[in-house]
């Protein structure tokens, strides 16, 4: 074949995935899809299935501490839940051509990113309360998009998982409620883990629409919708009235409605801090990928005893 022509079709697949997107149509695992499509979709769905399972950790820290036995009940199914979402979205990701043990490897060698808001501590019973209210609801406000977006394993992925989160958002938030309902110190312990949680949560949608690289081209392909700005406007349009309806006080002086544009205006965002946790100094980095080395190596003895079960079970099938 001539070059010219190799370059007409080329230009012509080209043409018809952009016509495809335009129109709103899905991009399928074996349709063709240019490499660079691929590369931007296999890293943010990496790093979102990191972001579930190293999400596990803040919360398993208080699974042995539930202050009653339902409430350790729903935090162990919600904490489940995430394992689940992290399998759907490895899954997803590896219709992209790269196996799950590739982005589980790069993610323990600190080649891949995973959410900022997992690098906080939880210090409290209400973290697990301003943990499944915040972290979950900026999830949702992020993921409602993805569930549109225009790569089909992931939106798929995300319809189910959005309707897992909407279950994690209501707990979180009853949790909150109930403790405002309680005693002075239980109060102050809402109101304490609302104001550690309140400002990384906002900083978990991303840098501000000016610093963030990726999002011309992932909207161009309509992998995000929205822009990063857009959707942390839209969580903290949506959540500050919740905060007021059960007593609690928005950590920002600057935090105003404004009746013209209908939403809040808000103070200023520590990008500092924000480029320090996404860079690997947040406060508790080193000990989440710790925690998640350890784990891969403890479960080694069960990937193994599967595997093992897999070929025996196989050869007595072909016998
Ligand atoms: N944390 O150009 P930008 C959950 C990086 S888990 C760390 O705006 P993009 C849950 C970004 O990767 C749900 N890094 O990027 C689980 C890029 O660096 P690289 C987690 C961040 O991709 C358990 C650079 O900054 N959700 O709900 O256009 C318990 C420039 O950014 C962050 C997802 O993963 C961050 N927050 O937009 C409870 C959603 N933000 O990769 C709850 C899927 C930015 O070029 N991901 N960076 O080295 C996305 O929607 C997008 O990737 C982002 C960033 C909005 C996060």
């Amino acid at each position: 074949m001539e070059l010219h022509e190799m370059n007409s079709d080329a230009a012509e697949r080209e043409s018809r995935f952009l016509k495809r997107i335009a129109e709103g149509q899905t991009i399928e695992p074996k349709d063709w899809m240019p490499e660079r499509y691929r590369k931007q979709l296999l890293r943010m769905m990496s790093q979102h299935a990191h972001s579930e399972v190293v999400g596990m950790l803040p919360e398993g820290n208080w699974l042995t501490r539930a202050p009653s036995l339902m409430r350790k009940s729903v935090l162990l199914a919600k904490i489940q839940d995430e394992a689940g979402h992290g399998l759907y979205i490895y899954s997803g990701a590896e219709t992209l051509g790269t196996s799950r043990e590739e982005m589980i490897d790069q993610l323990l060698t600190g080649k891949a990113k995973y959410s900022s808001i997992f690098n906080y501590p939880s210090l409290n019973w209400a973290d697990m309360g301003a943990i499944g209210w915040l972290v979950d609801g900026a999830a949702i406000v992020n993921q409602t998009m993805l569930a549109k977006c225009s790569y089909g394993p992931y939106a798929r992925a995300m319809v189910r998982i959005c309707k897992e989160e909407n279950f994690h958002n209501k707990q979180g938030y009853q949790i909150m409620a109930h403790l405002m309902r309680g005693t002075k110190e239980q109060q102050e312990m809402a109101q304490d883990a609302f104001n550690r949680w309140w400002w990384p949560s906002i900083m978990m949608l991303g840098p501000s629409d000016k610093n963030s690289p990726n999002s011309a081209e992932l909207m161009s392909w309509k992998v995000k919708l929205q822009s990063n700005d857009e959707l942390r406007q839209r969580f903290i349009d949506r959540t500050v009235p919740q905060a007021e309806a059960i007593g609690l006080t928005v950590p920002d002086e600057k935090l105003k409605w404004n009746p013209q544009t209908r939403h809040y205006e808000f103070g200023e965002i520590n990008w500092d801090e924000f480029n320090q946790v996404i860079s690997g100094n947040g406060p508790c980095n080193r000990l989440r990928m710790k925690q998640r080395r350890d784990a891969h190596e403890n479960g080694r003895w069960v990937r193994e005893a599967a595997l093992a079960h897999a070929a025996k079970r196989a050869k007595s099938e072909a016998a």
